[in-house]
């Protein structure tokens, strides 16, 4: 029986070929998506998690459209990069998508879908984690549902991504869009994992691995995902950041987990200037588990091969 999955993204391009992975997943049952307006503008992040559906024949599972919006917004630049994505030729013509705004809110569809499952479900989390925190406040006994959260977020022994005013560089973005959910999800001792920067490092997007992915372009995906990851290579400001395999690596955590070097810890979330967003390991913390390494080879290839099918 397939483990069922909700996935909560929100819409960067890594987000996107995410959810292409997740769709590649045998032992994966996705029961529903949600999108935070954080890295992306809803609208168009909407129709790409949709057209991406439609291309794997998976339209019937039910999109939620997150309508809360954090504390500390993305910058617009990288917020807008995905409208490229429902031009590519592969998605431009698809069947149109519904009206965004006849979706669930993000929140409902979550409570509705850990309310109907029958077994544990699994929770990956690729953005900000605002909408499950949003749900789970309302919905408190819903928790009982959750078999595991799996979240890219946080920078624990190295530094974080945020490089803003009244900030001193210490937090991750994902955590840093709206500290407050952050240090309520943490506090609430869930089974979660946190893919944090200290591993993502390890995993760039390199020109080695697009050339290699380029070899397959005649498997379909391997053809859309190409595309989709050179649109990464000019990120902004490009002096300061290398695009990094961040989410394919936390979604890649549910399919080979026997890859990552994992630790318990004890750890919290500042929720202030100077540091709102960061993430500490505290021994008068939370119990999480975080993922410190991963075996670099064998992620790259898994991600080869589950593009070829
Ligand atoms: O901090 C990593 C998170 C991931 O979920 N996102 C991008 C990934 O989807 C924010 C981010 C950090 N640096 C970025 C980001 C950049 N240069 N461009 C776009 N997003
Ligand atoms: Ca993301």
């Amino acid at each position: 029986m397939p483990t069922p999955l909700l996935m909560d993204h929100d819409g960067a391009i890594d987000d996107l070929l995410s959810q292409l992975l997740v769709l590649t997943m045998p032992d994966v049952e996705l029961i529903g998506v949600t999108v935070t307006p954080a890295d992306c503008f809803i609208e168009p992040a909407l129709e790409s998690a949709y057209k991406l559906l439609q291309l794997m024949g998976k339209e019937s599972v039910p999109l939620g459209r997150g309508d809360y919006y954090g504390i500390n917004a993305f910058p617009s630049e990288w917020r807008a990069r995905p409208e490229i994505i429902n031009a590519l030729p592969m998605l431009i013509n698809l069947p149109q998508s519904p009206d965004p705004y006849r979706y669930l809110s993000a929140p409902d569809l979550i409570i509705d879908r850990l309310k109907a499952a029958d077994s544990p479900v699994s929770i990956l989390m690729t953005g900000p984690c605002s909408n499950l925190v949003l749900a789970l406040e309302k919905a408190p006994e819903l928790k009982a549902k959750i078999g595991s959260i799996v979240w890219m977020a946080g920078a624990f022994r190295t530094t974080g991504n945020v490089q803003t005013f009244q900030h001193d560089g210490s937090a991750e973005w994902n955590v840093f869009w709206d500290p407050i959910s952050s240090q309520k999800l943490v506090s609430y001792e869930l089974p979660l994992t946190l893919i944090p920067l200290d591993v993502t490092n390890h995993v760039p997007v390199t020109k080695q691995f697009l050339s290699r992915l380029a070899t397959q372009i005649d498997h379909p995906l391997s053809n859309l995902t190409g595309q989709l990851w050179a649109l990464t290579l000019d990120t902004i400001p490009s002096y300061h950041y290398t695009y990094f395999m961040w989410d394919i690596l936390a979604t890649s955590y549910l399919a080979i987990p026997e890859c990552f070097t994992t630790e318990h810890v004890k750890a919290n979330v500042s929720t202030r200037p100077p540091n709102a967003g960061q993430t500490y390991l505290d021994d008068n913390g939370y119990a999480l588990t975080i993922a410190t390494d991963v075996k670099t080879a064998i992620f790259y290839e898994y991600i080869l091969s589950q593009f070829k099918r």
